[in-house]
């Protein structure tokens, strides 16, 4: 007994959605993502999502982390090429808006995980709503800085697409996040009306919201995915999914059921709920691909 507009999202509707990679194809065919993220103190962050993107089918990835975070972030991720961003104080400095990063060489460009909150992630994030020609995924600290953005960040003519938690969404709101918690629907819902955009309000039971008002609820994943980063490894399935993908909601269901399931064979399987981190999910995922493709 749903609401209308409402669904469950399941190993079922996962099945039938994933797109299959074909025998004629090449690595452009997968899509050619963009991955920013990183400081100098939170270099694990790109790291996680990065590795995430590339066990998630991308074709080619770029990740851009700030010059002073680059050489480390960039000896832990082999497959990737990088974008040096400029820098100051360990994170990106505003020099970054006046900068042609080509952006609209992209299919999908994932900014966020590490990046800090300073004025340059400000100028990075308003650059990435102007310049990116396809779908834009903005998790962690881009989103915290959205709200200091005004108006402006609602007019994107691309698919925008918003990972909250409980606690980013209640910063973007101005609700509390308890109040958040206690009205997930109806909050979600007319956030993602309000401003066009796809919301991913993360948790138990992760819901994705579409601009239309649909909402898509998760019934994967467990309380060992409560450790930092495990929401940045979600930021990279969604950046390769939303590339392969034709339809987005798709994509972003079927990244969080996918995030969630490969918890679950964690727990069920090989670790504990206490023992899991956020690279073991990365690693779990050949497995829990296997499993439901
Ligand atoms: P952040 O710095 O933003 O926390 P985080 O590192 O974002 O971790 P990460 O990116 O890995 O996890 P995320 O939640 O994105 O924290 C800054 C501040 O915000 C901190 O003070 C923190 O306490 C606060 N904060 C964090 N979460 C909050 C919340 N829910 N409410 C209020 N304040 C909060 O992604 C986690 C992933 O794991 C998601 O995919 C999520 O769905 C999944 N997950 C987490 N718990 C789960 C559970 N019990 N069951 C199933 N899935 C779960
Ligand atoms: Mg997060």
């Amino acid at each position: 007994a749903v609401k209308p507009d409402r669904y469950l999202w399941s190993r079922e509707q996962v099945s039938a959605s994933f797109p299959a990679r074909n025998k004629h194809t090449h690595k452009g065919s997968y899509g050619k993502g963009l991955l920013a993220g990183g400081s100098i103190h939170m270099t694990g962050a790109p790291v996680l999502a990065a590795t995430s993107a590339l066990r998630s089918g991308a074709g080619l990835l770029t990740t851009a982390v700030p010059e002073e975070a680059l050489s480390t972030v960039a000896s832990q991720v082999a497959e990737s090429t990088f974008l040096p961003l400029p820098s100051k104080e360990g994170e990106v400095s505003e020099e970054v808006g006046t900068l042609d990063l080509s952006l609209s060489n992209y299919d999908g460009v994932a900014a966020g995980p590490g990046l800090g909150r300073n004025e340059g992630t400000r100028t990075f994030v308003q650059k990435l709503l102007n310049e990116v020609k396809g779908p834009l995924v903005l998790d962690a600290d881009a989103l915290f800085v959205l709200k200091e953005l005004g108006e402006e960040w609602r007019k994107r003519d691309f698919p925008l697409i918003l990972t909250p938690h409980p606690g980013e969404l209640a910063h973007l709101t101005g609700l509390s996040p308890a109040e958040v918690n206690r009205q997930r629907f109806s909050i979600s819902r007319s956030f993602a009306a309000q401003h066009g955009c796809y919301l991913i309000l993360k948790g138990p039971h992760t819901i994705v919201t579409t601009p239309e008002g649909r909402q898509y609820v998760n019934d994967s994943g467990n309380p060992s995915l409560a450790k930092g980063g495990t929401g940045d490894v979600l930021t990279g399935m969604i950046l390769s999914f939303v590339m392969s993908h034709s339809a987005i909601q798709e994509a972003l269901s079927n990244a969080v059921f996918l995030h969630g399931k490969a918890a679950d064979m964690l727990v069920d399987d090989v670790s504990s709920p206490h023992s899991v981190v956020a690279g073991d999910v990365v690693q779990q995922l050949p497995l829990t691909f296997r499993s439901i493709l």
